[in-house]
């Protein structure tokens, strides 16, 4: 790997945002492609965050602050990118389901999201049906619900009962998550995937979009 690329790599592995927002820079000003400097720089360093936090040498705080260096970097990198037109991976429009305020969680996810070359608007937290649904109408390929409470986790039913009624259902792919929902969860409130943390949610997007 490029030296430039190994020290932005590393500094958001070790979740330095001062050093990922200055080699960002520094590979713009050596001419590195914007395509090469995410995917090879910052998307192969949160990879290697989801490996790490899998094989349990990383935890939720590790993964937390290489995702804040990540997002440091991506704000610095996002208009070379438009300029690049590197490929969109599709849109997603993520929120934390209504009566729902937990948002560390659902953040990270979007971070990854956009890591992975998603467009990711971020709807927040207590997000209505009604907003699911015109995120849809305006165009989102896959909706994110989060839910970190036992209590909020049936507005996931109710969001995808919205999107019928609406008519908008078979336009959209539906990937939920949080502590509390699982896979049988998911399966039997009818969304189209359950991802059970950040790295594993970047990997289900994909799948949902045949990437
Ligand atoms: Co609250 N809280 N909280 N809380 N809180 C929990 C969730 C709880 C388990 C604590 C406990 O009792 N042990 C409990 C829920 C019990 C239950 O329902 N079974 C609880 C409670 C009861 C409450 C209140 C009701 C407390 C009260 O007021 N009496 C209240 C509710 C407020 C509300 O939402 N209406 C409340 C409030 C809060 C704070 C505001 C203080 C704060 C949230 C701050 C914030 O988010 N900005 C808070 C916190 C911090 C927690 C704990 C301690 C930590 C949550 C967290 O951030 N985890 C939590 C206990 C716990 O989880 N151990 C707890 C780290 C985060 C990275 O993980 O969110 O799981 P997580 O996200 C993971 C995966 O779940 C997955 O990927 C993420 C990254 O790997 N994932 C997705 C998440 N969303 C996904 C979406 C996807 C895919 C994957 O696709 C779309």
């Amino acid at each position: 790997m490029n030296e430039t690329l190994k020290k932005l790599f590393d500094a958001i592995l070790e979740g330095d945002q001062r050093a990922a927002a200055a080699h960002v820079q520094a590979a713009i000003d050596a001419g590195i492609d914007p395509g090469e400097i995410l995917n090879d720089g910052m998307v192969a360093a949160m990879s290697e965050v989801g490996r790490l936090y899998e094989a349990g040498e990383f935890y939720v705080p590790e993964m937390l602050i290489a995702a804040r260096a990540m997002q440091r970097g991506l704000n610095y990198l996002k208009p070379y990118l438009a300029m690049s037109e590197v490929k969109s991976a599709g849109k997603v429009a993520i929120g934390t389901v209504k009566g729902d305020l937990h948002d560390i969680g659902k953040n990270l996810v979007a971070m990854m999201l956009e890591g992975v070359g998603f467009e990711v608007q971020d709807l927040g937290v207590d997000v209505t049906s009604d907003a699911f649904v015109k995120a849809v109408q305006a165009g989102a390929n896959i909706i994110g619900m989060s839910a970190l409470l036992t209590t909020t986790m049936t507005s996931m039913e109710s969001t995808i009962a919205a999107l019928k009624s609406a008519g908008v259902r078979d336009r959209v792919k539906v990937m939920v998550g949080g502590a509390p929902v699982t896979e049988e969860y998911a399966r039997k409130i009818g969304a189209d995937a359950f991802a059970a943390d950040a790295s594993s949610a970047t990997r289900v997007a994909r799948e949902l979009m045949m990437l």
